[in-house]
């Protein structure tokens, strides 16, 4: 009788590993399954290497999710001593809208590894039937380097990046979103400490933990830089990340306390952490920018998505 269950167990698991190929550091077999019929489901007449390669895009997601325990810090800005060495204290940032330091308390969440990347953000809208934006720089052979499949996603307004989050969730069947802005700083501050910038030490060294001068003008590979203490990439440079939460410069001082999520309304939305061709004083994490009319895909401004618990 063992011996016939145990001949059954057998089968069935190799029935279960031979249904995908596909690999992954956190998932079970039978989770990646669960991906894999959805996204059967959810593009029926798509063939099966493309819907693997989806397969494969959301379960890369779901991997390259870097678990945050949540916490209290003072959001905002905080003081730094006026040279280095120094005991008086000093502003850290010039910016006004963030001058309003205030308690905020985070629940357990998760936030990509990394920005999302070309290839992922790429496919996406593939699947949704439009066309690759900037097609004429595409085919250029001098510009193949601003679409290689590593480069961050360039993305034109916040709808898609916010779409894109809630795609990956939906088959996924995951909460995965855009970030809230309180999420965003907790993490770029390695869990809310006094950190001016995101990188592996709190400073920037061009070359070493940030871009060099003379490459500022572009986007590199995520992940070409040591992370910073919690694993995550590019929070500081690269491209500008958006967020879920709308501007209001104003919002400090009338921010929930518990799982801030902006304002109810308003009529721009959060970028958080400067880009490649931000200075270092605008590229903190601390400094609040905002979205302005674009016109077309913009290779500094990109995004990551979050996991909520
Ligand atoms: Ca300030
Ligand atoms: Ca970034």
């Amino acid at each position: 009788m063992h011996r016939v269950s145990a001949l059954l167990l057998a089968l069935s698991l190799a029935g279960c590993s031979s249904s995908s190929s596909i690999t992954s550091t956190t998932l079970s077999n039978s989770e990646i399954d669960a991906i894999q019929a959805r996204v059967e489901s959810r593009y029926p007449d798509l063939a099966s290497s493309k819907q693997q390669q989806v397969t494969e895009l959301v379960v890369r997601a779901l991997d390259n999710m870097v678990f945050i325990e949540g916490g209290s810090f003072m959001m905002g800005e905080f003081k730094v001593p006026c040279e280095p060495g120094s005991d008086q204290l000093c502003m850290s940032d010039f910016d006004r809208d963030n001058d309003f330091a205030h308690k905020v308390v985070l629940d357990d969440y998760a936030l990509a590894r990394y920005e999302t990347t070309m290839a992922d953000f790429d496919l996406f809208r593939e699947l949704q039937g439009k066309t690759p934006y900037e097609q004429d720089l595409r085919e250029r052979e001098d510009r193949q380097y601003l679409f290689e499949p590593d480069k961050p996603a360039w993305t034109k307004n916040w709808q898609e990046p916010k779409d894109y989050c809630l795609w990956v969730g939906e088959l996924a069947d995951r909460p995965v979103d855009l970030p809230t802005e309180a999420q965003w700083e907790f993490a770029a501050r390695n869990r809310g400490q006094n950190v001016l910038y995101a990188t592996d030490n709190g400073k920037i060294e061009q070359g070493r933990n940030y871009v060099r001068e003379n490459k500022r003008r572009y986007t590199q590979d995520v992940g070409r830089f040591p992370p910073n203490p919690l694993g995550l990439y590019d929070l500081t440079g690269n491209t500008g990340e958006w967020v879920n939460d709308w501007y209001s410069k104003n919002y400090y001082r009338s921010s929930s306390t518990h799982n801030p999520k902006g304002p109810t309304n308003g009529t721009s939305k959060v970028i958080r952490g400067g880009d490649n061709r931000s200075t270092p004083s605008t590229n903190t994490t601390l400094n609040r920018h905002h979205d302005w009319e674009l016109n077309d895909f913009y290779i500094m401004q990109g995004f990551r998505c979050s996991l909520s618990n």
